[in-house]
């Protein structure tokens, strides 16, 4: 048995030595290690021999699997750092070279200042609301006091589609204005009221550098008990001060729109001048902004609202000019051109 275990260290160390692969390592460990292999197999013999004997071979059979197992893991950890260096040789990273860049999009800049306006009116407690592009012609017109026969119908090119509306409230239309939701908002919501409504509108226009067929609207309405224009006026003011971030001058003058009354048109100082005089204001002082006025019992009436307890007014101006003023853009077919070397100096 001595010899035995002698034999076998010497041929198993010889034989680890001309291991040169993890597949020979492999074969290694199923002749002298594995379950089938030469030295399990004198372990097993160990139970054919005396008491005293197994002792002895017993203890020097168990301290040569030792020292194999062991030789045989410092290989096994060869091999593997051996693959793991090749590996990231292989794989080797440098880190001083130039990386990929992702382009990154941004808010349009109609849509940087839709939210400006928003959070300013929120601020001073109006809510944010929304409503159909593609309208009725009763929210469009009828409700705001806009017969199918008055010429008013007129300062508004319409594009109508082909099928009528629910109930009895006419044609489709797609909305000349973000005004309808006025009707919307009060029969949805009753009184008292603070909305804006944001939106896009549509009109058959032909377009040229300051008109588009497709442009943005943001709708005000505010109603309740004893609501004056000395309210519009305040909110106006602060809402223009707080936009362009300057002590600004509006002034009302009479205008005309079915759905007010009194109607009014809303100017606001120059901001390029500040009131001085400029080729942009041509030379006036002022810069018409919008459209407002007390909204009209009838409007009040299609929407649910006794004109007898409250009054309220209401204002549209176009986000889409207000931007232009913003940015100094010159065209406003700039804005839907989807030509990203003027959407990217935003
Ligand atoms: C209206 O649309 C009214 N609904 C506004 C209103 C609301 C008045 C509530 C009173 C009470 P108007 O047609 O003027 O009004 O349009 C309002 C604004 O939309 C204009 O001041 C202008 O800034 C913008 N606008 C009108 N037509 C065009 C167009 N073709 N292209 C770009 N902007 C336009």
């Amino acid at each position: 048995m001595k010899n035995e275990l002698k034999k076998l260290e010497k041929a198993a160390l010889a034989a680890l030595e001309q291991v040169k692969s993890s597949a020979d390592l492999d074969a290694y460990h199923t002749k002298y290690l594995g379950r089938k292999g030469e030295l399990t197999g004198l372990l097993r013999g160990l139970k054919d021999l005396s008491p005293e004997d197994k002792k002895t071979f017993g203890k020097a059979t168990n301290e040569l699997k030792i020292e194999l197992e062991g030789k045989f893991k410092m290989k096994q950890n060869e091999f593997e750092h051996a693959e793991i260096s090749k590996s990231l040789k292989d794989e080797w990273i440098d880190l001083s070279a130039p990386g990929t860049t992702t382009k990154r999009g941004h808010i349009h800049p109609l849509y940087q200042v839709q939210e400006e306006v928003e959070r300013i009116f929120q601020q001073m407690g109006f809510s944010v609301v929304d409503g159909p592009e593609i309208e009725s012609e009763y929210y469009n017109f009828e409700g705001l006091n806009i017969p199918a026969d008055h010429p008013a119908r007129d300062m508004q090119d319409t594009f109508f589609i082909d099928k009528k509306a629910d109930k009895d409230e006419g044609r489709l239309v797609l909305r000349t204005h973000t005004s309808p939701n006025q009707i919307r908002a009060m029969k949805k919501y009753g009184v008292p009221l603070r909305i804006i409504v944001p939106g896009r509108v549509f009109r058959n226009e032909a377009t040229d550098a300051s008109h588009e067929h497709t442009f943005d609207q943001v709708e005000g309405l505010m109603i309740d008990k004893d609501i004056s224009i000395a309210h519009l006026k305040g909110v106006m003011l602060e809402f223009l001060q707080r936009l362009f971030k300057k002590e600004m001058k509006i002034r009302f003058r009479p205008g005309y729109f079915p759905f007010v009354e009194p109607g009014l048109e809303l100017d606001m100082s120059c901001i390029f001048c500040d009131g001085k005089g400029c080729k942009v204001c041509k030379k006036t002082g002022w810069i018409e902004f919008m459209g407002c006025g007390m909204t009209h019992p009838h409007v009040l009436r299609a929407g649910g609202i006794d004109p007898d307890e409250y009054q309220g007014w209401a204002f549209g101006f176009g986000l889409t000019r207000l931007v232009m003023m913003r940015y100094g853009i010159d065209d406003i077919r700039h804005l839907t051109s989807g030509d990203l070397r003027f959407a990217e100096q935003f």
